[in-house]
Formats: structure tokens, C-alpha cells, sequence
């Protein structure tokens, strides 16, 4: 279990917890994917395409034997198994896999792009994100984590439904 991932989970189609959470499931439920770490869960506005429903949205970090392409397969058998369909781009989803970082690699090949290259300007990764890896670093980062979500115009459409510790907000974030 050598390398370690990020992966963002987002859905907005039905049971929106259940899918994340069949998602973890699915995904860590073979021996070379373990679970390291998981963010709180955030209700989100939608960002891209407006004309869609809330979603949630959250960051699990991973170990695993597997490397990036096979992580990328695993993900993309999670959101066919699923039932994911793809649309619209930037259209609803009931789950979707992003990873966002593998290490500290940088893959730029047609079908992965690691670091993933819209993760910087996204507060609903950017907070989840921070909440489990405040120090991380990669190398697009000009600033900190806490001082690029700062600038974020969106990170207002961000807040807390479920805390890590379990509890149910479904109220704003403090700021
Ligand atoms: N791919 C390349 N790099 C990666 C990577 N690092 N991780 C390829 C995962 N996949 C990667 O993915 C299309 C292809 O991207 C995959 O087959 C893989 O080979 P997709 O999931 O079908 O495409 P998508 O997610 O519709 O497009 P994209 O551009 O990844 O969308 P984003 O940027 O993820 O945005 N608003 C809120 N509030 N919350 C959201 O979660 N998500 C999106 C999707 C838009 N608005 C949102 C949310
Ligand atoms: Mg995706």
C-alpha cells in the first residue's frame, strides 16, 4: 500500500449520502485500497452548469498498491457500478470519482491529468480538501490552502451538512 491518493466523491442525483457512501464502500472494499482518512460531508451550489440540483461533496484520502491508471479504472468501475451516466458535461451526476492527487505525480496522459487541473479553483473540493490535508502542497500552488479557498469567489455555496464526527448540520459554515 505505497502510494497515497486524494479523490474528491460529488453527487447530486437521489439518495446523495447513499451514493457517497456506496462509493467508499465499493472503492475500499478490495484489499489494495484502504480507507485512510475521510473530510466532513458539504451541501454545495452547483458550479459550471447552474441548472441542477444541490450536491454533496467530499474528500477521502487512500493508500493503495494499485498505481494511477488502476486507481482511475477502479473509479470509473465505482461510477458505472453506480449507475452513472454521462450526459451533460458538468451536468448531474449520482456519483462522481475525481482523483486529485497520486503521490506527489504530475500524469498528464489523455485519459488522467494529475494533479487534477480544475481542483484549485473549486471550494467544494478546496475545503473538504483542507480539511483533511491543510499542509498540502503541489506545485500550481502559488499560496497555502487556507490562503487560495480565501480568494475563492464560490466558497460561500460551501457548507457543512454532516460533520466528520457524525453529526447533522444542514447550517452554514463558520467563516
Ligand atoms: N480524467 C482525467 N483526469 C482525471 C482525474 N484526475 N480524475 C478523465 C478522474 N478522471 C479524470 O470524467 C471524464 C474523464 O476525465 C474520465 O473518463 C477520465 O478519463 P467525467 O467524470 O465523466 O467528467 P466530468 O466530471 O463531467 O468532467 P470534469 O471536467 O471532470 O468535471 P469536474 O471538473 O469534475 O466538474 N458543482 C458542485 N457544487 N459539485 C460538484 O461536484 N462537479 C462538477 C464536475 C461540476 N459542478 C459541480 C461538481
Ligand atoms: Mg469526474
Amino acid at each position: 500500500m505505497e502510494n497515497t491518493a486524494l479523490i474528491a466523491i460529488g453527487s447530486n442525483i437521489g439518495n446523495r449520502y447513499d451514493n457517497m457512501m456506496n462509493a467508499i464502500k465499493i472503492l475500499t472494499g478490495t484489499p489494495n485500497i484502504r480507507l485512510v482518512k475521510c473530510s466532513s460531508i458539504y451541501e454545495t451550489d452547483p458550479v459550471g452548469y447552474e441548472e441542477q440540483d444541490l450536491f454533496l461533496n467530499m474528500v477521502i484520502e487512500v493508500n493503495t498498491a494499485l498505481n494511477a491508471m488502476e486507481l482511475l479504472d477502479r473509479c470509473l468501475e465505482t461510477e458505472l457500478d453506480l449507475g452513472r451516466k454521462r450526459e451533460i458535461r458538468w451536468g448531474p451526476r449520482t456519483i462522481d470519482l475525481d482523483i486529485l492527487t497520486f503521490n506527489q505525480e504530475n500524469i498528464e496522459t489523455e485519459k488522467l491529468i494529475v494533479p487534477h487541473p480544475r481542483m484549485l479553483e473549486r471550494a467544494f473540493v478546496m475545503i473538504p480538501l483542507h480539511e483533511i490535508k491543510s499542509d498540502l502542497r503541489i506545485s500550481a500552488m502559488e499560496k497555502p490552502l487556507d490562503a487560495l479557498i480565501n480568494e475563492l469567489p464560490d466558497k460561500e455555496g460551501v457548507r457543512i451538512w454532516k460533520r466528520r464526527n457524525g453529526e447533522d448540520v444542514f447550517a452554514p459554515i463558520e467563516s
